[in-house]
């Protein structure tokens, strides 16, 4: 056990060091998760969970090679390339993931980067979205810092953009894009004035070192993400990485409680791969400081867990979902 002193919980820095995230990773599990729980509690109601509904608003065909993700058309998973959604569609489905207790919508889209004809229909559909009282969030590949405005002229909240990886880990991962263009679509984001949502993905076959540099890289950014997603690999056939190993489920535990001492009023969601995951797994990523998940059955084009399952198992937890921000909910009365 490293004999530093541990960092006040709950203190926002952007300043880490990456022998403070090694010591962090390095501690007792017990410890771990009780210095998570301070910095949780310092910021936010343990009790209370963030739900975010995804839809895919134009799936398959995309150029980029990312080895895991069953949307790349360099692989053969099946995944059927679909032309964009009508507006009409992502409304209807904002207002029943609104009706199922979401208080953001997430619209995602297949692409390097939007074309403006593209970019010209999502934030029509980010308009609809907001006016139904949602938060609205956005993931549709590299944006310039043009384009961000756009989105957020159109009403858009938060703007999710991965790191995926530790920068070294990276180039194994993806070819088509490096890590330094997923920084500049962060840099122009923020600069907009979108908040970022920005994690990762585990079990691509990375070390705990990535791991570390990979949350050391998020939580040294000029601002902290205001949402961390942490993912566990979907592993689909025809991807190159339908075969990688499994992670170790205490390490993932491991990684969202260093994400929540790192980024301490962040929202961390447990993301992808929650339908791998028993209940009592899930328990302990809340308990190490995970207070977000996507709901609803489907994420992108993978299963998600049945929403009753969902809603049972936060239940049991006594947990319930967290409401919508302050400022939705007055627009809502007001208009
Ligand atoms: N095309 C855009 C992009 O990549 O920026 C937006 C959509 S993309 C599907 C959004 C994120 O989903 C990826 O950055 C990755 O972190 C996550 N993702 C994709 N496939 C995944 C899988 N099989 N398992 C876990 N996460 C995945
Ligand atoms: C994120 O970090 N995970 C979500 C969302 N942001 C866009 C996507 C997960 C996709 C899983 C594979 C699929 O369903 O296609
Ligand atoms: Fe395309 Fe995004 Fe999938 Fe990469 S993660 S292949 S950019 S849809």
């Amino acid at each position: 056990m490293s004999s530093s002193p541990l960092p006040q919980a709950g203190t926002i820095r952007t300043d880490w060091t990456r022998a403070e995230v090694d010591a962090l990773f390095a501690l007792p599990f017990s410890e771990l998760l009780f210095q998570a729980q301070l910095a949780h509690r310092a910021h936010f109601n343990p009790a209370e969970i963030q739900i975010s509904t995804l839809m895919s608003v134009k799936t398959g065909a995309c150029p980029e090679d990312c080895s895991y993700c069953p949307q790349s058309s360099h692989y053969d998973t099946g995944v059927e390339a679909e032309h964009m959604a009508p507006l009409e569609a992502v409304v209807e489905a904002a207002r029943n993931a609104k009706a199922n207790g979401a208080t953001r919508f997430c619209m995602g889209a297949a692409w390097r980067s939007p074309k403006p004809r593209q970019l010209t229909r999502i934030a029509q559909m980010v308009r609809a979205v907001a006016d139904e009282g949602l938060e609205t969030c956005a993931t549709l590949g590299m944006l310039d810092r043009e384009q961000a405005e756009e989105l957020r002229e159109a009403g858009l909240d938060y703007y999710n953009h991965n790191l995926d990886t530790s920068a070294e880990h990276y180039p194994e991962i993806i070819s088509t894009r490096t890590y330094d263009d997923r920084l500049n679509t962060l840099t122009a984001v923020r600069d907009a004035g979108l908040k970022v949502c920005c994690g990762g993905i585990l079990g691509m076959g990375e070390a705990r070192a990535d791991w570390a540099a990979m949350l050391h890289t998020l939580a040294t950014l000029p601002a902290h993400p205001g949402s961390v997603p942490i993912n566990q690999l979907v592993k689909v056939p025809g991807t190159p990485l339908a075969d990688a190993a499994d992670v170790d489920p205490l390490d993932f535990v491991r990684v969202i409680a260093v994400a929540r001492m790192l980024m301490p009023a962040a929202h961390v969601r447990l993301s992808a791969g929650r339908t791998q995951m028993s209940d009592e797994l899930q328990a302990l990523c809340f308990l190490a400081g995970a207070n977000s998940i996507f709901y609803g059955e489907q994420l992108l084009t993978t299963p998600n867990p049945d929403s009753n399952d969902d809603m049972a198992l936060l239940n049991r937890l006594g947990m319930r979902p967290e409401a919508a921000p302050a400022e939705l909910a007055r627009s809502q009365t007001a208009g």
